[in-house]
Formats: C-alpha cells, structure tokens, sequence
C-alpha cells in the first residue's frame, strides 16, 4: 500500500461535501491502492454537523481512510495536505448573480491560500469549487507565493460534463461518443461552452448535429444557464453533479487524460488564445499523470468562438478589478 494521501476538504459539511467525501474515501479519486487522511475544514457553527458526516464516514468502514481529521482551524486542515478541494463558501440562492458572491467570499481564500501557503505539502494540488471559483482561485494563488501557479485550479469540469450530456441527447448518442468538449473562460453565465472541436462518435459535432442555430444559441445558453435551471428545480444549487465533477477533475489530474484527448480545467493563463496571463481561465487541458498539464493550444476558434471567449474574459478581468484590495 502506498503512503496515505492527505486530502483537505472545506466545507465538508455542505452539500457537495455530503456528495464528495465519500466517493474520496471509496477511491474514485486516488484509485483504489491509496488510502487517504481526510482533514475537513468547517466553521465552527457547523462542527457539530461535521461531527455526523465523521460518523457516516465510520460507518462506511471504508478499507482505504486511514484516518478522518475534523476541524475548524485553517492550520491544521491544511497541515502537510496534498490534495485540496476548496469547497467551503457561500452558495449562490435563488435569484442570486454568481458575481453577487465575489464580494462575500472573496476574504476567505486571502486566509486559505496563506494557509496553503505556510502548510501545504510539496505536491500540493488545489481545486477551488467555492463560487465564484476562477477568481476565488486566483486570490489563493496570490496569497500562496511558495506555491507554483500550476498547482492552482479551478473547476469548470461541471459546465464540460453538462455540456457533453447536452451534444450527446441532442446527437441521440451516448456520452461515451462526445469528446473534445471545452468550457473555455469563467464558470459562469459568461462561459463560452466549445462545440467546433467536439467530435460525436469520430465526426465533427456541427455535421453529427447539423443545426448550426441551435449550437450557436440553445446549447450554448443551455449550459450556461444550468446552474440557475437546477437552483429553479430544487430550490437548492447543484451538488451530487459538482461533487462528481470535482472528482472527475481531480482524477484526471492525477492519472492523467487518454492520449490525444483533453478535459476543461481552469488553470493560470500563459497567454494561449489571447487571454490575459495569470488570469485563472478555464482552457482544454492536458494532464501528464505525474501532477503536470499543459494547456492544448491548438484548437481553432472563429470570430464567433473568439467573440464568445473575449466576453468571458472581459468578465474575468472585471472580477479581478472587484476584487483588487484582496491582490495587494
Ligand atoms: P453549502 O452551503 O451546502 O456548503 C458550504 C459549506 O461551506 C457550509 O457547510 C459552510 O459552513 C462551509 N463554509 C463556509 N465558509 C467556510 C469557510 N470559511 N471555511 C470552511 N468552510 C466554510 O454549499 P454547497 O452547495 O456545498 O456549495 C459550495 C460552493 O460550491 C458554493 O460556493 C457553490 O456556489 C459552489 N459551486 C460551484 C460549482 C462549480 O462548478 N465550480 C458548482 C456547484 C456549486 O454551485
């Protein structure tokens, strides 16, 4: 068996967390030969909530958790973490702009990416969910100079998987069939859903769907209005879903992407497709199973796709002017 890897989650008594922890300590993240140490970060109000999931997580008697660590302390959630899902934040309600979040939760990852910053193991991957995630994840990378910039991301891989779903119920194909699906920009209703470089079962999406219209605006505006579609239905955001795509983005950053392919995650911009550098954008990545990923440059976009990509980005860049005094 190898050394157990130590995997700090906050907001671990939330809803995602509710969804996430469990398949974490099952395997579905690490594989199935790496025990792993839960460090859950909660706020004190909700430690007692935390207290029962520490039980149901007992209960599961799990053969790969080596040890469950509950607490409301920054420093000790993060103390030697290897993987870290940055969950904990304030939820979007109904009615409720994304951006009207930013300045809520912005203050809170200034203190976790210090934390990271002082405790956080060598190998240290990051994944922020917590909205708004890109620019959430931008204020912990600053906050967290020892730390490379590549270890820092963002999850846009719930926006790439409801946008597979989409083609693939549209193309009356399976989701098997659906590759190449990028969520270029903010996890937002800005994001810019790709489908000119989505194949479906080896053929160019737009011949497979033959509906330029419908690309170009409902699927489009489909995904990025999900978010708002699922908090209309439940009167709750979306949980088992993002749970699952934290899972499938953190899997893929640690085994790495099949040749040939790449998954959306938003990692620091070096400049590819005319986005600002260091700005956190979600891009087609490709993961080397060793923990590195370069960002896939090679896609074509037309003025239409470019138009969509400089809308996102302008929104990334009006984040980050929001949120300057937590840059400084
Ligand atoms: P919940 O309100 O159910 O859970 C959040 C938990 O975070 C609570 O238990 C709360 O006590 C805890 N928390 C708050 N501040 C904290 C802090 N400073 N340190 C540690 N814990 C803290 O929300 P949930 O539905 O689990 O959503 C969590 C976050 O994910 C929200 O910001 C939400 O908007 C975001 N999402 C991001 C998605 C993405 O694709 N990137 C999709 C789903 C989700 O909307």
């Amino acid at each position: 068996m190898n050394r157990p890897l130590r995997v700090a989650v906050t907001g671990a008594a939330g809803q995602i967390g509710y969804s996430l922890l469990f398949r974490i300590a099952s395997g579905e993240a690490f594989g199935a030969e790496q025990p792993v140490i839960l460090q859950l970060l909660e706020i004190t109000p909700a430690m007692k909530a935390l207290e029962g999931v520490r039980m149901e997580l007992d209960d599961c008697a799990f053969p790969l958790l080596a040890d469950v660590i509950c607490t409301d302390d920054v420093n000790v959630a993060f103390k030697d973490a290897d993987r870290v899902f940055l969950v904990g934040s304030k939820p979007r309600g109904k009615g409720m702009l994304r951006k009207d979040l930013i300045l809520d939760n912005g203050p809170i990852f200034t203190g976790q990416g210090r934390a990271l910053n002082d405790h956080a193991s060598e190998d240290v991957r990051i994944v922020v969910v917590g909205n708004p995630c890109n620019t959430n994840c931008l204020i912990a990378m600053h906050h967290a100079p020892r730390i490379p910039a590549d270890r820092f991301t963002a999850m846009t891989r719930l926006d790439h998987n409801r946008a597979s779903a989409c083609l693939a119920g549209r193309a009356e194909r399976a989701v098997s069939d659906v590759s190449g699906v990028t969520i270029f920009g903010n996890h937002s209703a800005t994001q810019y859903p790709d489908f000119q470089n989505v194949t479906i079962a080896g053929s160019s999406a737009v011949d497979a769907i033959d509906d330029r219209d419908y690309l170009e605006g409902e699927f489009i505006s489909t995904v990025q209005q999900r978010g708002a579609a699922i908090i209309e239905a439940r009167g709750l955001s979306s949980a088992a879903s993002a749970a699952n795509a934290a899972i499938d983005h953190m899997r893929d950053w640690e085994f790495g992407t099949p040749e040939g392919s790449y998954v959306s995650m938003a990692v620091v911009s070096d400049g590819s497709y005319g986005v600002p550098e260091g700005l956190i954008c979600g891009f087609p990545v490709r993961t080397d199973g060793e923990g590195g990923w370069e960002i896939v440059k090679d896609l074509e976009l037309d003025d239409f796709a470019m138009a969509k990509l400089q809308t996102t980005v302008d929104e990334l860049q009006e984040e980050k002017t929001i949120v300057a005094d937590l840059l400084s």
